[in-house]
């Protein structure tokens, strides 16, 4: 077990059905960090972490010594940064930089699907609204059908109908899926994680849309026992994980399944980064944008994930020299490298997200913003 003694008490507020607590939450299990797992409770916290943090968003975290941290991504950054030993991103500069891509594609890209199966079917929805009505709104004076009827109307209205999803382009968005777990079911079928023997920040990453939503919520889930059994067995598998007792290896370079996941990145994801990128530049608070053969319609523009394309070129631009060569080959093999670079500048608000983990400016999606 890492000793964490002196950020004890770690309480992760959230929820049991959230994707990004779902994330933070195989972290520290993998990593064998104690933590509470708290519900969060509404309207309540609400003004709190806004004051603690400038923004509310799930999960936020507080260390014993009173700090509040937000943004798994930057979060876990900072304790794989304070414990080095066994940690989770691969040494591997190559391996590296492929492992922070997907992190970033498996926090930025999965969300839609996962809240579009979650909220689009009624067994999804009453699912999760009874859910989500108890564990985070038991005390909010109003019948418990209101509650939930609003909480529909919330999700969908943020995520899913009103993040671009239309009645034309559901089946696109679920052959996405498809894709995603016949590409995930020749992976596993041959390993145990993404790259090797040994969990990395990539099986982290995606045990975001899976843990909490995909392997739960009905429908998804029993697409997932038909066609995928084996990327449910990681699901499993991940959460029984304890990085400090893996004895196995990571692969050596990038093995050749992850390149059609590469492929989506670049021909579907990267592409969507830059419509957001152009509709923030613009002051376009919604746009259309057709990536990947699936067209979407108003979705929600997001200066968050403007800062994400920057992050991935930090990264880049941070490798050695020689690596920067490999990785730039792969990305233009995959049709990524184009779209990372397209936009010569990006309109970022002035120090935007620098204060994370322990303060943020924009939301992934600002919904009621
Ligand atoms: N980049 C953030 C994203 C967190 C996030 O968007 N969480 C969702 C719930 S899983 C949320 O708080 N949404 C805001 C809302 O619904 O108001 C992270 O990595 O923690």
């Amino acid at each position: 077990m890492i000793d964490t003694g002196r950020l004890q008490p770690i309480v992760l507020h959230g929820s049991n059905i959230s994707y990004f607590t779902g994330k933070m939450e195989n972290y520290f299990r993998v990593r064998d960090i104690p933590y509470e797992l708290r519900s969060m409770q509404f309207p309540g916290d609400r003004k709190k972490l806004e004051k603690a943090l400038g923004l509310m968003q799930m999960p936020a975290l507080q260390l014993g010594d009173g700090r509040w941290m937000t943004d798994t991504t930057k979060i876990i950054q900072w304790f794989e940064a304070s414990y080095p030993q066994n940690g989770l991103v691969p040494d591997d500069p190559v391996q590296r930089f492929v492992c922070l891509l997907l992190e970033d594609w498996a926090d930025e890209w999965w969300w839609r699907p996962a809240m579009h199966y979650r909220w689009h079917y009624p067994e999804g929805a009453h699912f999760a609204s009874r859910h989500l009505a108890a564990e985070l709104m038991p005390h909010v004076p109003v019948p418990g059908a209101i509650k939930r009827l609003m909480l529909r109307i919330r999700q969908r209205g943020g995520y899913t109908t009103g993040d671009g999803i239309t009645t034309k382009s559901v089946a696109g968005v679920e052959d996405l899926f498809l894709r995603l777990l016949g590409q995930l079911q020749a992976i596993f079928s041959d390993r145990p994680f993404v790259f090797g023997d040994r969990p990395s920040l990539a099986d982290i990453a995606l045990s975001g849309p899976f843990f909490r939503h995909f392997a739960l919520d009905p429908v998804p889930l029993e697409i997932i026992r038909q066609r995928a059994p084996a990327v449910l067995e990681w699901v499993a598998r991940l959460w029984n994980s304890r990085m400090d007792q893996c004895t196995g290896e990571w692969l050596q370079g990038i093995p050749d399944d992850l390149g059609p996941l590469l492929d989506d990145i670049g021909n579907g994801y990267l592409p969507y980064v830059c419509a957001n990128v152009d509709a923030v530049a613009a002051g376009n608070s919604r746009f259309d944008v057709e990536v990947g053969g699936v067209a979407y319609r108003h979705a929600r523009y997001s200066r968050y994930r403007v800062w994400c394309l920057q992050e991935l070129r930090s990264h880049y631009l941070a490798l050695p020299a020689q690596a920067q060569a490999g990785v730039r080959e792969l990305l233009e093999k995959h049709a990524c490298w184009e779209p990372l670079w397209r936009h010569q500048s990006l309109p970022l608000l002035p120090g935007q997200e620098q204060g994370l983990p322990f303060r943020g400016d924009t939301k992934m999606i600002g919904v009621n913003e």
